[in-house]
């Protein structure tokens, strides 16, 4: 079969390939225009940006050959902006789409929710019943959850597009908004959602589009649909993210270490072990565990990056290239995001960094100490040239791949008399609350280069600039709360969840289950992040979820 996979050039194609690879399936890559001759099916894995994806194909001449391969009638399997790419508009962009769907994609609308759509959300099928076999589904199995990340949307409207939704195959629901999920009309096949990121539900899903004869991939439109209402509430579930701080323990391997309050090293008298880097595994073999035992997102933090971390030959690519080959959900990478100098005196920006990382198999980076500095330099002086590594990997390969990690420490003021620049961000210790902050009042001060260095600038600050500057995600560690095991700092997720319009991911304190209970029902937070709980076996990441569900918060089962 000549299975043929398009890569235009921006973000992680290597996880669907890696998915194909796991499941016994040989490919080849588009190379030039001459290929599409010899695909006989071809799989399409936009991930990024609308514009950067027709202007990279239109720039290599292989836009005009797509749309020719689409309507030959040999089968075409469309991936995010893949599936996107067949609309004739997109709000993202200036460029025109393929037009093979005669309507729009639109932004989300953000009054009523966090935007981008991140996370596991289901698919409801239109015309299958449920006695339709795994052939009329296309594996599209009603009762999985499956990993979206996006901003902009074709939006269910069979009032105003009665055309373009006969090609629709299954809708979602985000907010109040309904949105299609994946088409099916002739030999095209197309999901919103990442197969290749969504488990082992993305995993049979793919395996049932390969599986079928070529011959077979022909979909009659679908009866004539009717406008429906959204339900009181979506799918969406909340996510459980699994983080391993990665660095070189003092026999210079790669091992995930943990700190209390970001200090990594071992407090013990033993000889052997005193001041030791705390060895807690090996980066991949955690990742692997953690994959399976129904962790929703992996993130790798290069914790000791702020020291000098060049491009080439450098060791965290190694891990995520071999952490992406098990794990098939989404793998966040953080630590040197930024622009470095190669041992050779080669300079690279971090787009360029960030573009080595996803070509390893990452879904996104998070920018520590840059995005500090990028707030800074944009709050003195109002403006920027986008050049900076929020703006430029956010143009190149969407907001949603960039995470903004912030590591901010609480700054204990006198509530009576201070009168600072903080002012109106303090928060206040209840009288019922924990004893050391009765009757105190503290802000959440932004540090670098892993809280060794604070600066002027406080976490609603840095929060509000990065997402002007066009982060799409926010994780927000606590220094004060980092592997204590006391759970997360409720009052700094708040402000930061209340201060943006972008996901929110809670992270540090986490000490048992019933943490995560509180911080999902204390905060609007779309994910919750834990490292030490989970590699010291304290509480399992199935646990965590069984009491989350108990709690009537929604999560997604299984791997
Ligand atoms: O500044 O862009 O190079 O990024 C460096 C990254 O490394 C940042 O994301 C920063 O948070 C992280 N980092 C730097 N030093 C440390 C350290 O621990 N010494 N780790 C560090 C940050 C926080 C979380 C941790 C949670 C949950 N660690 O990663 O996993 O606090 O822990 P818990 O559940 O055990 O409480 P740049």
């Amino acid at each position: 079969m000549g299975l043929y996979l398009l890569d235009y050039g921006a973000g992680n194609v290597q996880s669907l390939a890696n998915s194909l690879i796991s499941l016994g399936y040989t490919f080849e890559w588009i190379k030039d225009t001459s290929d599409f001759a010899k695909a006989t099916s071809l799989i399409f894995p936009g991930v990024g940006a609308f514009e950067t994806a027709i202007s990279h194909l239109a720039s290599r001449g292989l836009l005009q050959p797509l749309r020719e391969y689409i309507l030959s009638g040999k089968p075409y399997f469309g991936i995010c902006i893949g599936m996107q790419v067949l609309f004739e508009a997109s709000a993202e962009a200036s460029s025109p789409g393929l037009g093979v769907i005669p309507c729009p994609i639109q932004k989300f609308d953000d009054e009523d929710k966090s935007v981008p759509h991140m996370g596991w959300n289901t698919a409801d099928l239109v015309n299958v019943t449920s006695s339709s076999s795994n052939e009329d589904t296309e594996g599209v199995d009603a009762s999985s959850y499956y990993y979206f990340v996006h901003s902009f949307c074709a939006k269910y409207n069979p009032d105003l597009h009665p055309d373009a939704m006969r090609w629709v195959h299954s809708t979602t629901q985000y907010g109040q908004e309904i949105f299609v999920s994946s088409v099916r009309r002739g030999n095209v096949f197309a999901t919103q959602f990442h197969p290749e990121k969504s488990g082992k539900a993305g995993l049979a899903l793919l395996e049932e589009w390969l599986r079928k004869p070529e011959s077979a991939h022909t979909y009659a439109p679908s009866a004539p649909l009717v406008a429906r209402a959204p339900k009181p509430k979506h799918n969406l579930t909340k996510r459980i993210v699994a983080c391993m701080d990665v660095r070189a323990n003092d026999q210079g391997d790669l091992v995930v270490t943990k700190g209390d309050q970001y200090d990594v090293r071992e407090k013990t008298t033993a000889a052997e072990t005193a001041g030791a880097v705390r060895n807690l595994g090996k980066p991949v073999s955690l990742a692997a565990r953690y994959y399976q035992a129904g962790a929703d997102e992996l993130c790798l933090l290069n914790i000791t990056s702020f020291r000098h971390s060049p491009l080439q030959d450098q060791p965290m690519l190694a891990v995520v290239r071999a952490a992406a080959e098990c794990v098939f959900v989404p793998l966040t990478i953080g630590g040197g995001i930024k622009d470095s100098v190669d041992p050779d005196g080669t300079k690279r920006s971090a787009l360029e960094v960030a573009g080595a990382y996803f070509r390893a198999g990452a879904d996104k980076v998070s920018i520590g100490s840059e995005a500090v500095y990028a707030v800074e330099r944009f709050r003195e002086t109002g403006r920027t040239d986008r050049t900076g590594a929020i703006e430029s990997i956010a143009e190149v390969y969407g907001k949603q791949a960039v995470v903004v990690s912030i590591d901010p420490r609480r700054v204990y003021v006198d509530p009576g008399t201070y009168d600072g620049p903080y002012k109106a961000e303090l928060v206040h210790g209840q009288a019922d609350g924990a004893e050391h902050e009765r009757g105190k009042a503290w802000w959440y001060q932004c540090t670098v280069s892993g809280g060794r260095e604070s600066r002027p600038l406080s976490a609603v600050q840095l929060a509000r600039g990065v997402e002007q500057l066009g982060a799409g995600e926010i994780l927000v560690n606590s220094i004060d709360r980092d592997g204590t095991g006391l759970g997360f700092d409720l009052a700094l997720v708040n402000l930061i969840k209340k201060s943006v319009k972008i996901p929110v991911v809670a992270s540090s304190g986490a000490g048992a289950a019933a943490h995560f209970v509180d911080v999902f029902n204390g905060t609007e937070v779309e994910a919750a992040l834990a490292a030490g709980i989970f590699h010291r076996e304290e509480v399992g990441i199935a646990e965590v979820k069984q009491q989350m569900k108990a709690a009537g918060i929604n999560v997604r089962d299984s791997a």
